[in-house]
């Protein structure tokens, strides 16, 4: 497959495409020039409408990754001397084809798996589904959004019927007269999006933020509430409580838009502000404060983030804010409603296409005889060779091994071992396997582990869609050839289809033509993407899904008439407040909470190989309250020795009044003995499988050096 057009050789060329990283997808212009040494200019793009000529340090930057010295240029093999050495692409994808036709002969197909990514085109998400379920025909796929956008995911599907993160354009905010963010940072994890929010206080506008710190997005707030950790379903619920009360409730609204709404205001009786304060630590002037705020304005908006929603009760609080919007009657009006704001690159579209381990492409379900008929036909297979659904992420890594019987896993996109919750699990668990096969660009902390590395062209180097957290598909065009000795991720699953036999459907000739696949695989399904093509990408600036014909002009807001439930109506659903799966104790007295810096990127596998972003951001900080720190004996800057039931990490400390004195934050960017992760909790969510990232107990004290090596 020759998937890219050949560049004409200039000196200078200017492209525009979007960011690789986060799932506002700034519109950005790359500069390619040819002189002794090519060079790659970043600016960003004035004429998009979603981030309007700003961007952040991370866009800016990241032409630093095309030419950068540690990009892989050549597959790697393990060695008998246990290293990895350069091998020729054909030696590698002939070791990998026999490996799994092997151990799939041995162990049966479910003992191969494949780990995706909210990083990956729609092409690549959609290829990658349908090469699991055709050609290894395992159900073991699943990818890391689940472990960012599932709890919204699945609190939107069973409230409104359907998921698309925010239900209208980012421009909305801008428009709307109160706005709460619930655990979103977006001032350091979507920089541009602030101008739409200063647009909305410019023109009177108020504005909310719920997290347990005072971030920079808190600071530019008229409200915030700092609540307890892992409390954000208590005081939702309490919200509801207070609206019924104080009167707040559109009630013609909940009858003729709603369902349920009787057993849901039942449930919400004991939600009193009195009890929701001792839980949350929310007082009730506050509570009633915001509560107004959101219902008697004339218009309101909640936009959530990671903080309520990485909980093993995520999926209940989404589902609690959502109640709320509904019962005000705000979910449908103009510059109302709820929306989540997505996290990853095309963590949008990545959940619609069929690498989710229950899915099918346009959001269809696995385990739906009308869905797996619908794909059947378009895959050319009989739809009882399909299989049923599979693990959820940390399940599957937690499998990984002889005892869980996955033998054989392939990463694409993904840096496992960092950005899983009991991460020194993971890092046992991988190095189980019979087979671990990574594609990525660099090496990172998970193909330390790898027997095979396969070295992948990045985005500004292949052409892909991606979907932007409001829906809006977009068209990642070619800046810029691969350099030589790499093969995009859509090359390397058709030369593994055809080595393992696959005579048809992976023949691709381009991503365009995967896209074309894609959009009849979703033609007439939730996420229908058939009117959208290539063509009118390159013309348009985006357009929104559901789009189910080349005239038909998106759908940039959902909603407004009706919801996607058979019979048109949203549904509540009672979800009682529980507390989180570990609260502390007297062995472990304190909470300990994750995010993210404004230089890095999740894993760091990428940011940190920018010189520009680890200058200011060369390690992660242990944010501490003063006076917890006064108590431990511990100055700014000191190390810091904090461990759980799970591991230990050691941190330097960096004293800040904008934590709560009960709680500590660090970010989970950096692996090994810098790696959060090895102190969260893998307590999973019910529903949406989601990790209990952002609440944990443990206890700390001051330390001379780093933590020891080894796990509990
Ligand atoms: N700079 C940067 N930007 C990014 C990313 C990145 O890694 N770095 N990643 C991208 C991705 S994949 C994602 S998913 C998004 C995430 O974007 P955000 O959701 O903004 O990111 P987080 O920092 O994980 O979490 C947000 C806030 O939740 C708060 N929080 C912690 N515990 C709780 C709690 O119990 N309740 C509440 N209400 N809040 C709590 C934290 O203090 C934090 O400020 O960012 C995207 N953009
Ligand atoms: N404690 C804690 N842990 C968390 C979180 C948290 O808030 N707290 N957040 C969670 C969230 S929301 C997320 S999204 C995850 C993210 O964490 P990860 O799943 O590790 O994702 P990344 O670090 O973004 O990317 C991993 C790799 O993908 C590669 N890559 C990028 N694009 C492509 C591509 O097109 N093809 C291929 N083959 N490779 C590509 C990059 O080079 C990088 O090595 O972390 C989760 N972990
Ligand atoms: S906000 Fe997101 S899309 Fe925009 S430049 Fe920063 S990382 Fe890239
Ligand atoms: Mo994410």
């Amino acid at each position: 497959m020759n998937p890219v057009p050949r560049l004409r050789a200039v000196t200078s060329e200017s492209t525009k495409t979007h960011c690789p990283y986060c799932a506002f997808q700034c519109g950005m212009t790359m500069t390619v020039t040819e002189g002794v040494r090519r060079d790659t200019q970043v600016t960003a793009d004035e004429d998009f409408p979603v981030n309007r000529g700003q961007m952040c340090i991370k866009g800016f930057t990241s032409g630093a990754l095309l030419d950068h010295p540690a990009r892989l240029r050549s597959p790697l093999l393990r060695q008998r001397d246990g290293r990895l050495a350069p091998v020729s692409w054909d030696v590698a994808l002939d070791f990998v084809a026999e490996r799994l036709r092997a151990l799939g002969a041995a162990h049966g197909p479910a003992s191969l798996a494949a780990f995706g990514s909210g990083a990956l085109t729609n092409e690549k998400a959609y290829l990658l589904g349908k090469f699991v379920r055709v050609v290894l025909r395992s159900p073991n796929l699943d990818y890391n959004g689940r472990y960012c956008m599932s709890s919204a995911a699945a609190g939107q599907n069973r409230a409104f019927g359907l998921d698309r993160g925010m239900p209208f354009p980012v421009s909305d905010i801008a428009k709307t007269k109160a706005l709460m963010l619930w655990g979103s940072n977006c001032a350091e994890t979507m920089p541009p999006i602030m101008q739409w929010i200063f647009e909305q206080q410019a023109a009177g506008g108020q504005l909310v933020v719920v997290d347990p710190r005072r971030t920079d997005t808190a600071r530019t707030a008229s409200l915030h509430l700092q609540l307890t950790p892992g409390t954000d379903l208590a005081l939702a619920n309490g919200l509801l409580h207070l609206a019924i009360e104080l009167g707040l409730v559109d009630q013609d609204y909940v009858a003729r838009r709603t369902e349920g709404f009787d057993d849901l205001r039942r449930s919400v009786l004991t939600s009193d502000p009195a009890r929701v304060e001792r839980l949350t630590g929310i007082s009730i002037d506050h509570q009633i404060r915001a509560v107004r705020l959101l219902g008697e304005s004339e218009s309101s908006m909640i936009l959530s983030g990671r903080g309520p929603e990485q909980q093993s009760k995520g999926t209940d609080t989404v589902s609690a804010l959502v109640h709320l919007m509904l019962a005000l009657g705000k979910v449908g009006k103009p510059a109302s409603g709820y929306g989540c704001l997505t996290g990853q690159g095309n963590g949008q579209g990545g959940r619609e296409h069929g690498q989710k381990a229950d899915q099918l492409p346009g959001y269809r379900l696995i385990e739906n005889p009308a869905d797996r008929i619908a794909i059947a036909k378009i895959w050319g297979i009989d739809p009882d060779d399909l299989p049923l659904k599979g693990k959820s992420a940390y399940e599957l890594l937690d499998a990984l091994g002889p005892a869980g019987g996955i033998r054989a896993l392939l990463v694409f996109g993904s840096n496992v071992v960092v950005a899983s919750p009991h991460a020194s699990n993971i890092e046992a668990k991988v190095r189980l396997l019979d087979l671990l096969v990574v594609c990525d660009a660099f090496e990172n902390e998970t193909t330390r582990a790898a027997h095979v590395v396969l070295p992948v062209a990045q985005w500004a180097e292949e052409e892909g869609t991606m979907t932007n957290l409001e829906g809006r598909v977009l068209l990642r065009q070619l800046v810029r050839q691969p350099p030589p000795g790499v093969k995009t991720d859509l090359a390397i699953l058709c030369a593994l289809a055809k080595r393992l036999g696959a005579t048809r459907g992976f023949e691709f000739e381009s991503a365009e033509a995967v896209f074309d696949e894609l959009r009849a695989a979703t033609a007439g399904a939730r996420a229908d993407y058939s009117g959208i093509t290539y063509e009118r990408l390159r013309r348009e600036q985006g357009v929104f899904w559901p789009c189910p014909g080349v005239d038909h002009p998106g759908t940039p807001r959902l909603f407004v008439e009706e919801f996607a439930h058979p019979g048109g109506r949203a549904r509540f659903h009672a979800v009682p407040y529980r507390p989180s799966e570990e609260v502390p104790d007297a062995e472990y007295p304190l909470y300990f909470t994750t995010g993210r810096y404004k230089e890095h990127y999740n894993s760091g596998a990428q940011t940190r190989l920018v010189d520009a972003l680890v200058d200011i951001r060369p390690e992660p900080r242990l944010q501490i309250h003063p006076r917890l720190a006064a108590q431990l004996g511990v100055v700014n800057s000191a190390m810091v020795l904090v461990e759980s039931r799970r591991g230990a990490v050691s941190f330097s400390a960096q004293l800040s009044t904008d934590i709560r004195p009960d709680t500590l934050f660090a970010p989970f960017h950096w692996g090994g003995r810098q790696a959060a992760n090895r102190l969260t909790m893998p307590a999973l969510d019910p529903v949406s499988r989601m990790p209990e990232f952002k609440v944990c107990a443990v206890r700390a004290r001051a330390t001379a050096g780093p933590a020891p090596e080894g796990t509990k």
